[in-house]
């Protein structure tokens, strides 16, 4: 049985699952509750990114092509330093780039420590429509964006060279609160059909280690979608959320009847509340979406944001949080 049918049908006669009833009440009876889609939220103010994708979902195009075009936006953007071109290197001066897709199907892709091509998000789809695997990395991941025709790019702008120049004089590695308004860009997006996709993609802490990976290419830590019940994806210390798997706590909070925002606030709650945690130190932050268009979004200072598209309007909100 499928596992839609099994929940509708389990709620119907009272069984339980392990699923409170209100919530599968919640899925089963969209039109008490259901939102006008489609919607499109995304980590931090990039409202050119949340415009482009809602454009698409309005016209009628997959939450697919929408999260990856929005992504886009921001991985052009060389003001952006946190993301594609102009991203803000490593400690040898490396940009490389972390990126993954998610879709309605549950079919993900992802691309690690990409060098030398911009739209990392792109090549984590082609990966997950074109290759047997879910993961690609480093020189076999740029090589296999070269055979789909990208071009070798250049992606360390004259700025970011500076800024890491001027890094290397102190050359003094300790991760930063994170608190600007331009980010790491993960985007959930409901499209109106229902379904959801979603995508994260970045540049990674910046001065990182040389062949240091976070959170935002791992499927689970940095983005989760499961159709039926919703989406979250993370910003912030990518360590702190692979140790927790962020992105898949937040869905499985909210199979479990938490709304968008508690399950966000829960899995912040998880991060701050281990022993010797050291959160005054570093910044995570969640979104996330459900089934029926509800959204939320939680950090553990404050400065972070989200930005929402729905209703034909495009607005940036700040986000609540746990701790000065
Ligand atoms: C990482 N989570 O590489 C990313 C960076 C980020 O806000 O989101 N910064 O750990």
């Amino acid at each position: 049985m499928k596992r839609r049918g099994f929940i509708k049908k389990s709620s119907l006669l009272g069984v339980s699952v392990g699923i409170p009833s209100s919530f599968a009440l919640e899925i089963n009876e969209p039109k008490v509750k259901l939102k006008k889609f489609p919607l499109v939220i995304a980590t931090w103010d990039v409202k050119n990114a949340t415009k482009k994708a809602w454009d698409l979902l309005e016209s009628g195009s997959s939450s697919l092509d929408a999260v990856e075009q929005g992504c886009m936006i921001e991985e052009a953007d060389v003001n952006n330093q946190s993301v594609g071109k102009g991203g803000l290197p490593d400690r040898d001066g490396n940009v490389t780039l972390d990126a993954c897709i998610m879709n309605s199907n549950g079919d993900c892709g992802s691309v690690v420590y990409l060098k030398n091509i911009t739209h990392a998000i792109s090549v984590a789809r082609k990966i997950m429509e074109e290759t047997p695997h879910v993961m690609l990395a480093g020189v076999g991941a740029e090589k296999f964006a070269y055979s789909l025709g990208y071009k070798k790019e250049k992606l360390l702008t004259d700025k970011s060279r500076l800024d890491w120049l001027d890094w290397k004089k102190k050359s003094e590695y300790k991760p930063i609160i994170n608190i600007e308004n331009h980010d790491t860009i993960g985007m959930l997006a409901i499209d109106k059909n229902g379904d959801i996709s979603g995508g994260c993609t970045t540049s990674g802490l910046a001065y990182k280690m040389s062949g240091r990976v976070g959170d935002s290419p791992i499927i689970g830590s940095g983005l989760f979608i499961d159709n039926e019940v919703g989406g979250a994806v993370a910003t912030g210390l990518g360590e702190e959320v692979v140790k927790t798997v962020g992105s898949f706590l937040v869905v499985e909070l909210m199979r479990n009847g938490y709304s968008p925002q508690k399950a966000c606030e829960e899995a912040i709650r998880r991060i701050v509340s281990k022993k010797n945690s050291n959160y005054k130190d570093f910044q995570v932050g969640y979104i996330a979406i459900n089934k029926i268009g509800e959204s939320g979004s939680y950090s553990i200072h404050d400065g972070f944001s989200m930005t929402k598209y729905e209703n034909n309007l495009n607005k940036t909100f700040k986000s609540n949080f746990y701790s000065d």
